[in-house]
C-alpha cells in the first residue's frame, strides 16, 4: 500500500511518496519533478501531462490547461471567461457543468471538467506507480482554502473516476504548515506560548496566507485569506499586454489575432519574468512569430515592476485579512514561511517583508512543501503507515447555514439558521434538533453568496429526512436528530439521523459524586417543551444537549469542539460547560435525589441527499470511460513500442550479417535476409507506418524464422569458445 501525497497545482503538478523511512518528490518519465498539468487529444490517443506539453504548441485548439481553476465551475462564470484567456482549447457548456470541446480520435468530444481532472489524475497515478513499484489507490491532494463545496466534491469525484481513493482534500497552505511542523523537534509544549507562524503560498494563478500556531504534535490554522486572482500567470500577462504593444508599435502586428503567437509571447513572458528573478534585465527573441517576422525586446527589471505595480499594490490585503482572522497583529507573528513558484518575483518578496517587518523565512522546498505535507497527511490518514502523529485542525472558510420550511404546527418558528461560521474548526460535526411531526427538507448552502468565487452558487445540498411521524398524542413531535458535519475534505454532508425521546428518570444523587464535578452528561439535560426551544444546534458530541436560551441566530462559534476530538475527550468538555450552569443553580441545596430527563436514542431517519457530487451510475459511466480511453492510450504506447523494437531489430540484424554473422551463413542465406530486411523496411516507411501492435509483432517474427538458424549458429559458436577457454584454464 503506497503513501502519495499530490499537489495538484494550476500549472504543475508536484508528487511526493512516502519511502526510505521518509518522504520523497518522485521524478516523472522524463526526470522532471514536477509534471505539467495538461491534458491533450489526438487522432489516436490523450497526451497527459509531459506529453500534452510537448504537443501543446502544434496542438493548442486540443490542450486544455489550468485544469484546477475549472472545477465546479460553469460556463457563463465569468471566472471561466478570465480562465478562457489561459487555456487554449474552447471552453464549453456540458449540462451546467463547463467542459472543454477537442478533436480526439479523429471525432470533436466534449468532456466536462470532471473529467478533464479525472484524466490527469490518471495520470499521475500511471506515473506514480511506474515509479514506485507499487499500486497507488491512497492520497491526498491539496487544494486552494477557497475552494467551495462543489469545487471539492468535483475534484473528489474525479479522484474516484481515476481509481484513487482521496483520504483527505487539504488546503495548500495546511499541507505546507503540516510538512512544516512534523518534522521540527522544537515545538512549544502545551503550557507554553504556542510558536506562530505565517505560511505564504503564491503559485500560478492564486495566493494564501495562513496563520498557523504550532505546540508539541499539532497545528491549529487561526486565519486564512486569499486572492483568487493573484499568481505568476497575472504577473506574465502583465509582460504579455507590455508587449502586445510594443510589438504592435514595432511590428505592426497584433498577437492577440494569433492564438499561437499569443502561446509562444506568454511562454516567453514567464522566462523573462524568471529571468528577472535574478538579474536586473532580459532579453526576448522570437523568431518568425507572425506574418514570418522575427521580434525582439528588452525588459529591465525596473521596467517590469513598473507593470506589475497594480499587482503589487494588492500584496498586503490576504495578510492583514488572515491577521484580522486570527485576532492577531504583525508583531505576533514568529516566523514567516513563504512557498509557491509565485513569490520568487522579488518584489513580490519585498512587499511580504515589509508588512511584517521581518527577514523571510525560506526553510522549505518552495515547490515541494505542498506535495510533502499532502504526502505526511496520507501517511497519518494511511491505516497501513506508522507515523509520528500530528494533530491538524483546519479553519472552515465560508459560513453555511440551513434553511427549512415552516412548520405549519410552529408559527413562529424561524426557517433558517448558521451553523458553521467562517473560522470554526475543520472538521467539525454538529447535532441539529427538530421537532417534527412529519417527513421534512432541509438545504444547506453558503450564507454569504456575495463572498464565494465567481458566480459559484451558494446550493450545498437538500437534504430530505425521512421516517419521521407523530409519535403518541396528536401534539407531540419526534424530536428529530441530524449530524451535519463539514467533513476532513472540508465538503458538507448530513451524515445521519435519528430521533429521541424524553425519559423522567429518578436519580440518586450520592454525596461524594456531587463533590466531584464529574457528572454524567444527561443528568444535566434541561427540560424542553417543544414550541419554546425547537431547534438546537449543539457541538460534535452526540449526548450533549445544551438549552438555547433564546432562538439562537447561529450557531456557537466559540464553544465549538473539533470531532477529531475522541467521544471522551469531547464529553470530558462537554461536563465542564454543563457543570459551570448547573454549579449556580443547585449550590444551596443539595438533594439527595431529582427527578431528571433523558433522551434515549428510538430508532434511525433515513436521510436522501441531493448534493454537487456525481451520483453512482454517472460516475460509474465516467471510470468505464475513463478505463476505456487508458487501454486505448496504453494500446497505442505498445503499438509504437512494438514499431520501435521491428524498427531496431531490422537495422541491428544488417549490421550482424556483415559483422557477426559474416562466416556462419551462405550468401544465399545473407542475400535472401538483406532481401527481407529491405522489404520490411520499405513496409515500415510506407503501409506499415500505421499498422497494428500485432502486425509489428508478425513482422518480427517472420525475420526471426528467417535468421533463426544464423542465430543459432552464433549461440553454438560462442558457447564452443567458452568451453574451450574454460578447459584451458581447468588444465
Ligand atoms: P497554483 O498554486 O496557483 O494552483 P501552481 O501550484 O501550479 O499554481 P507554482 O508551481 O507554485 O504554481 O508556481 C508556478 C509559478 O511560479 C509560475 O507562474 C512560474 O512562472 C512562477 N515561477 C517559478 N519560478 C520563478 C522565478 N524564478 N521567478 C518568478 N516566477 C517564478
Ligand atoms: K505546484
Ligand atoms: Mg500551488
Amino acid at each position: 500500500m503506497s503513501v502519495v501525497g499530490v499537489d495538484f497545482g494550476t500549472l504543475n503538478t508536484v508528487v511526493a511518496v512516502a519511502r526510505n523511512r521518509g518522504v520523497d518528490v518522485i521524478t516523472n518519465e522524463v526526470s522532471n519533478r514536477a509534471t505539467p498539468s495538461l491534458v491533450g487529444f489526438g487522432p489516436k490517443s490523450r497526451y497527459l501531462g509531459e506529453a500534452a506539453k510537448t504537443q501543446e504548441i502544434s496542438n493548442l485548439k486540443n490542450t486544455v490547461a489550468c485544469l484546477k481553476r475549472l472545477a465546479g465551475r460553469t460556463l457563463n462564470d465569468p471566472d471561466v471567461q478570465i480562465e478562457q484567456q489561459f487555456i487554449s482549447a474552447p471552453l464549453v457548456d456540458i449540462n451546467g457543468q463547463v467542459g472543454a470541446e477537442v478533436s480526439y480520435l479523429g471525432k470533436k468530444e466534449q468532456f466536462t471538467a470532471t473529467q478533464l481532472i479525472a484524466m490527469f489524475l490518471s495520470k499521475i497515478k500511471q506515473m506514480t506507480a511506474a515509479e514506485i513499484k507499487l499500486p497507488v489507490s491512497d492520497l491526498v491532494m491539496s487544494v486552494p482554502a477557497w475552494f467551495t463545496d462543489i469545487q471539492r466534491r468535483t475534484l473528489i469525484d474525479a479522484a474516484e473516476i481515476a481509481g484513487l481513493k482521496l483520504l483527505r482534500l487539504i488546503n495548500d497552505t495546511t499541507a505546507a504548515a503540516l510538512g512544516y511542523g512534523i518534522t521540527k523537534l522544537d515545538l512549544p509544549s502545551a503550557e507554553e506560548k504556542p510558536r506562530r507562524v505565517a505560511f505564504i503560498d503564491i503559485g500560478h494563478s492564486s495566493y494564501t496566507c495562513s496563520i498557523v500556531e504550532f505546540k508539541k504534535g499539532e497545528l491549529a490554522v487561526r486565519g486564512t485569506a486569499f486572492d483568487r486572482h493573484f499568481g505568476g500567470r497575472n504577473f506574465d500577462k502583465a509582460l504579455v499586454d507590455h508587449l502586445q504593444k510594443e510589438f504592435h508599435g514595432k511590428y505592426k502586428i497584433d498577437i492577440a489575432s494569433n492564438g499561437k503567437a499569443m502561446t509562444r509571447v506568454l511562454a516567453a513572458a514567464e522566462k523573462v519574468k524568471k529571468i528577472l528573478s535574478a538579474n536586473q534585465q532580459a532579453p526576448i527573441n522570437i523568431e518568425s512569430l507572425m506574418n514570418d517576422i522575427d521580434v525582439r525586446a528588452m525588459i529591465t527589471r525596473q521596467e517590469f515592476e513598473a507593470m506589475v505595480e497594480p499587482l503589487l499594490t494588492r500584496v498586503h490585503l490576504p495578510l492583514e485579512a488572515a491577521l484580522a482572522e486570527a485576532g492577531l497583529k504583525v508583531e505576533d507573528i514568529d516566523i514567516v514561511e513563504v512557498v509557491g513558484g509565485g513569490s520568487r518575483v522579488p518584489a513580490v518578496k519585498e512587499r511580504i517583508q515589509n508588512f511584517f517587518g521581518k527577514t523571510l523565512s525560506f526553510t522549505l522546498n518552495q515547490d515541494e512543501a505542498i506535495a510533502r505535507g499532502c504526502a505526511f497527511s496520507c501517511a497519518i490518514l494511511s491505516p497501513v503507515f506508522k507515523v509520528r502523529d500530528f494533530a491538524v485542525q483546519d479553519v472552515i472558510s465560508y459560513p453555511i447555514e440551513f434553511a427549512w420550511e415552516k412548520d405549519a404546527d410552529i408559527p413562529d418558528e424561524d426557517t433558517s439558521l448558521t451553523v458553521f461560521n467562517k473560522g470554526n474548526v475543520l472538521p467539525s460535526t454538529k447535532i441539529l434538533t427538530f421537532y417534527r411531526k412529519q417527513a421534512f427538507d432541509l438545504e444547506a448552502r453558503y450564507t454569504q453568496p456575495e463572498g464565494l468565487p465567481g458566480k459559484i452558487k451558494p446550493f450545498i445540498g437538500r437534504f430530505s429526512v425521512k421516517g419521521v411521524s407523530a409519535t403518541g398524542a396528536p401534539e407531540d413531535f419526534m424530536i428529530c436528530k441530524l449530524k451535519a458535519r463539514v467533513n476532513i475534505h472540508g465538503v458538507l454532508n448530513v451524515e445521519s439521523g435519528y430521533y429521541v425521546e424524553d425519559q423522567e428518570v429518578e436519580e440518586e444523587i450520592k454525596e461524594a459524586e456531587a463533590d466531584k464535578k464529574d457528572p454524567d452528561v444527561s443528568t444535566f439535560m434541561t427540560p424542553q417543551t417543544a414550541k419554546d426551544d425547537f431547534l438546537q444546534v449543539t457541538n460534535g458530541a452526540e449526548e450533549m444537549v445544551t438549552r438555547s436560551s433564546k432562538r439562537r441566530k447561529t450557531a456557537d462559534g466559540a464553544s465549538d469542539l473539533p470531532s477529531e476530538q475522541t467521544y471522551e475527550e469531547r464529553k470530558k468538555l462537554t461536563n465542564l460547560l454543563l457543570f459551570k450552569a448547573m454549579d449556580t443553580d443547585a449550590k444551596d441545596d443539595k438533594p439527595k435525589t431529582r427527578k431528571v430527563k433523558k433522551q434515549v436514542r428510538r430508532g434511525e431517519l433515513p436521510i436522501v441527499s441531493a448534493t454537487h457530487s456525481l451520483d453512482t451510475a454517472a460516475k460509474n459511466a465516467a471510470a468505464e470511460q475513463e478505463a476505456s480511453m487508458l487501454m486505448e492510450d496504453k494500446l497505442i504506447a505498445d503499438t509504437e513500442e512494438k514499431k520501435n523494437e521491428l524498427e531496431t531489430y531490422i537495422y541491428e540484424l544488417r549490421n550482424k550479417i556483415d559483422d557477426q554473422y559474416a562466416d556462419l551463413a551462405s550468401e544465399d542465406e545473407k542475400s535472401k535476409i538483406r532481401a527481407k530486411l529491405e522489404a520490411s523496411e520499405d513496409w515500415l516507411y510506407d503501409e506499415g507506418d500505421d499498422a497494428t501492435k500485432a502486425i509489428y509483432i508478425a513482422k518480427m517474427d517472420e525475420i526471426k524464422a528467417l535468421a533463426g538458424p544464423i542465430v543459432q549458429r552464433h549461440f553454438e559458436k560462442v558457447q564452443a569458445e567458452r568451453e574451450a577457454v574454460q578447459a584451458r584454464v581447468e588444465a
